[in-house]
């Protein structure tokens, strides 16, 4: 059994396309992936705004809210929760640009409507964390942009998310580049820097993505660290990455075994959980999977969790203690390889 509870977005049951193939399975209808999400052992289910209410942009506040109203209770019926809602800003017309930092300020406008739809939506789910992951708030042609200007808009418009909601909690999940070359919030310390300059930072926070932050060249047991260190690590996407290329979401633990020992290992040392934070997973099946087994990845990446909280229990504090007195590191690395190979 695991410590943590856990959650799972319902684009991580995917249809496999990428950028030079079609889709290569069927669409499991969301009713389907959020019965499994139950019977896998998932407590809460991650939304975009329009996982929630497909049509958003062609309905009213009360439709909306209605429709918000039918997926709470459907999560009731499952005994499921709502982690968080993101406003999805890169897919429609108008966030070919970005949203918040879009040069033309119909778009930004439309960014605004579907933020604070996003809290409306939050609201009726019963949840109090908005995601902001800024797929477009940077530049693919650097000069198209002013980056400082970029960011006072992000800060603006994160200020009228707070102030539209004063219960709502902001969580920025930054990312470097993909889809866009350069992000104007790239990693965890990104994050806090912009928290502190909104109007109430007590309510801006950040989550983690394993791959992210091996996107960024940094380790992802690190920037959880450091997000902890400051008390701000209000959500975690686990996965796993192989180096700085496209972005992956591999199943936790199926690249780099030492630093997903080390992600749980911070994540227990630091009372993560205790507030009810949930182990995101943010992973993808491979192209290559057939649908009849295409939750294998999630029930992997909790089961790789679990693995490691056993091997985080094991660990020999006292054996860590005496060998950093000795400076003796290579003594120290290989205890923990041979933690993870099982011989310890
Ligand atoms: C992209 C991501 C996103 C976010 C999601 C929720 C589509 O790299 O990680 O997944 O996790 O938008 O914030
Ligand atoms: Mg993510």
């Amino acid at each position: 059994m695991s410590q943590f509870k856990f959650s799972a977005g319902p684009w991580n049951v995917h249809e496999g396309g990428d950028a030079f193939g079609p889709t290569v399975r069927d669409s499991i209808p969301f009713e389907e992936k959020v019965k499994m999400f139950a019977k896998m052992g998932l407590s809460a289910v991650q939304f975009h705004d329009d996982d929630a209410v497909p049509d958003m942009n062609n309905m009213t506040l009360d439709e909306i809210k209605e429709a918000a109203k039918k997926v709470k209770a459907l999560l009731d019926q499952y005994g499921l929760v709502a982690e968080f809602v993101a406003p999805r800003l890169w897919e429609d017309g108008r966030t070919h640009d970005g949203g918040f930092t879009s040069m033309s300020e119909t778009d930004r406008e439309f960014a605004k409507w579907r933020s604070e739809r996003s809290i409306d939506i939050a609201n009726e789910l019963g949840c109090d964390k908005i995601v902001l992951w800024l797929a477009r708030e940077g530049t693919l042609c650097y000069e198209s942009k002013n980056p400082v200007q970029g960011v006072e808009r992000l800060i603006e418009a994160i200020n009228g998310m707070l102030a539209y909601d004063p219960a709502i909690k902001v969580l920025i999940e930054s990312k470097p580049n993909e889809p866009i070359d350069r992000s104007y919030c790239p990693t965890l310390g990104h994050v806090m820097a912009v928290a502190s300059k909104t109007n109430d930072p007590s309510r801006v926070g950040g989550l983690l993505e394993s791959a992210h932050a091996i996107l960024a060249g940094l380790d992802p047991a690190n920037e959880m660290a450091f997000g902890l260190a400051f008390d701000k690590l209000w959500g975690v996407h686990l996965n796993d990455q192989n180096g700085m290329k496209y972005d992956q979401d591999k199943a936790f633990g199926a690249e780099n075994l030492r630093q997903s020992f080390n992600q749980v290992k911070v994540l227990i040392e630091n009372g993560y959980g205790k507030k009810g934070e949930y182990i995101g997973l943010d992973v993808k099946a491979m192209r290559t999977q057939k649908i009849e087994d295409c939750y294998r990845h999630l029930a992997n990446s909790m089961k790789v969790v679990q693995l490691m909280e056993e091997k985080v229990a094991k660990f020999d504090y006292a054996l860590q203690k005496k060998l950093v007195a000795e400076r003796n590191y290579e003594a120290l690395e290989m205890y923990v390889l041979e933690l993870l190979l099982g011989s310890k």
